[in-house]
């Protein structure tokens, strides 16, 4: 393989060595790697600037639940220390401004293509390479295709036939404009109560006239304590900088983002929850809840596979949500039923429950009354017509999945991914697919990915990939296909993984539960980031085990 950045070299379509779809974590540092090993990239992005889900996410109240001294780049030493996050959970607005000031530091604007949506993506097997094709007509020619187009970056949007017939403003959590959006003197309703919910709903309530929150189902959510960083904390976790990333990498930090207290480690007992007596459990829950954050269902290692451990940390929640809802109703409409705590994605929440408290804020319980249909003048339940000026979606994403299947990929002898899916994914370490040679899935279904600090295990893929690119240039290999054998097994060992904790007991978009009639099947692995990344070292270093290289 020689570089040659857009060479025209069949018809219109430009070649290079490596095609990335996507512009957000995940292409960027594909693409930096890629040029550090000497193959051409291009990265093509649908949307009109680069960050990916941070770019097309605006919605007020908008952070991430993992602390921003972890969920950065690890991969260049100047770049960690020298930028400084603002808060303990950056908001959105400067996790986009540091991914900006990350393109510009590394040059990476001159091969990303915006406005590019890739529509199909087929593989020539006689020649050994990618052929992916925008609605527009364009078309670009790779050795290898690299899917960098997230795990959440496709909406879930139930009532999109619907909503021609509203009259007034709305918008999808999942793209915003780039405009403020003005709830001040508007009746707004709010549909959905996930991590995007929790986020926007306490400030659309500071603003709007009237608040209407619609949920389907109640959501554990733990306060976030977010802040400023403290410099004294921030130099601290930065002196021991590579030592805090091993950690993470390692498996060592719950939920892939908590720095634990003051930054002396997550404060987890390596005891069951039940071996406590009631009164000191409850105290280090309380511990847990003060300190805040996701860490939370880390409290004890038993929490997500033994149901009457769970138990303890939902109630304890519960009576969390009955102390700052003042009306019990609200308080126990509010309070989850029906699936373990931390099943569905754990919630990280500033002033969500005490949202509740205030005078132009009310909830209405879609378990009691569902919603009919999206109208004219607001939104129709089973009891009665709810008038708004605007509505915002909050109903999430098709997860893992989504962004794949949303185009049309054909391996060798055309055979479609939507077809070989059909049942649910099905990868080899959720990096690569049997029948699609020469593709890779960043932090793709079947890898640890969004039960991890994403960026950590974008960046473990990422290099997995250059790696396994460079093996092949150097050895003059052309092509590297999983076996239908190592994808078999991987998809059988993530899913005994999977059954022996609670996981399968909510209705979770981890298991895409929220989009009708997709397969229920468990998407990520849980047999932690330790023994996944040995494993994906372990398979390059005994010559790609798994794959067929030819
Ligand atoms: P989520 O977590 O999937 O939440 C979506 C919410 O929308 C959830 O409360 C859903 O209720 C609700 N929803 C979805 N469809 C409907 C319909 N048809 N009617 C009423 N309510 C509905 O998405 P988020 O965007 O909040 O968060 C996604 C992830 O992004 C998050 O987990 C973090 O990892 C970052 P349900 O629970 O399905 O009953």
């Amino acid at each position: 393989m020689t570089r040659q950045t857009g060479t025209l070299t069949d018809g219109e379509a430009k070649t290079y060595d490596v095609l990335i779809v996507g512009a957000g974590f995940a292409g960027l540092y594909m693409l930096h790697r890629l040029r550090q090993i000497g193959l051409s990239a291009v990265v093509l992005e649908a949307a009109s600037g680069i960050g990916g889900t941070w770019y097309n996410n605006r919605y007020p109240g908008l952070r991430c639940d993992i602390e921003s001294l972890l969920y950065s780049y690890s991969f260049d030493t100047e770049l960690q220390q020298e930028w400084k996050w603002s808060e303990r959970y950056a908001a959105q607005p400067e996790i986009l401004r540091y991914i900006h000031h990350v393109a510009d530091r590394f040059d990476l604007r001159r091969d990303i293509q915006l406005d590019t949506r890739v529509s199909t993506a087929t593989f020539d097997a006689e020649r050994a390479q990618w052929k992916l094709a925008t609605g527009d007509g364009d078309m670009f020619i790779g050795r290898y295709c690299v899917m960098a187009t997230g795990c959440l970056s496709v909406s879930n949007f139930p009532f999109a036939d619907q909503i021609g017939a509203f009259d007034g403003e709305w918008h999808h959590t999942s793209a915003w404009p780039h405009e403020p959006v003005d709830f001040t003197g508007k009746r707004v309703g709010v549909i959905g109560t996930g991590s995007s919910g929790i986020q926007c709903i306490p400030l659309i309530a500071d603003q709007a006239a009237h608040l209407t929150v619609f949920q389907r189902t109640a959501t554990f959510a733990i306060p976030a304590n977010n802040a400023p960083l403290d410099p004294a904390f921030e130099a601290d976790i930065k002196s021991d900088y590579d030592a805090w990333r091993d950690k993470n990498r390692r498996g060592e930090i719950f939920g892939g983002g908590d720095l634990g207290w003051h930054g002396e480690g997550s404060k987890s007992l390596i005891i069951s929850a039940l071996s406590l007596p009631a009164e000191e459990r409850r105290e280090f829950y309380e511990s847990h809840w003060q300190r805040g954050g996701a860490h939370f269902a880390g409290a004890f290692p038993d929490l997500l596979v033994d149901a009457e451990a769970n138990e303890t940390a939902a109630q304890f929640v519960r009576e969390k949500i009955h102390e700052i809802v003042k009306d019990p109703q609200t308080a126990e409409t509010l309070s989850p039923q029906g699936f373990p705590i931390a099943t569905k994605r754990l919630c990280v929440d500033t002033n969500y429950f005490a949202t509740y408290n205030l005078p132009n804020v009310s909830l209405v319980d879609l378990k009691a009354e569902p919603i009919e249909c999206i109208t004219q003048t607001g939104i129709r339940t089973a009891a009665q017509d709810y008038s708004l000026d605007m509505i915002v979606f909050a109903t999430g994403y098709d997860a893992m999945t989504g962004a794949l299947l949303a185009m049309d990929i054909r391996g060798c002898g055309g055979i479609a991914l939507r077809e070989k899916w059909q049942s649910g994914p099905k990868t080899y370490l959720g990096l690569a697919i049997a029948g699609f040679p020469n593709l890779f899935t960043i932090t793709g279904p079947g890898s640890p990915s969004v039960f991890t600090n994403m960026i950590m295990s974008i960046e473990q893929h990422v290099d997995w990939i250059a790696h396994c690119l460079d093996y092949m240039r150097s050895q003059g290999l052309q092509v590297i296909e999983a076996s239908e054998e190592a994808e078999e097994n991987w998809v059988k060992h993530t899913a005994e993984v999977v059954s022996g904790t609670l996981f399968d007991r909510a209705d979770s978009w981890y298991l895409g539960a929220n989009i009708p009639g997709k397969p229920r099947v468990f998407m990520a692995y849980l047999g932690g980031v330790n023994a996944y990344s040995e494993k994906c070292d372990e398979v390059a270093s005994t010559g790609y085990e798994g794959f067929r290289l030819t």
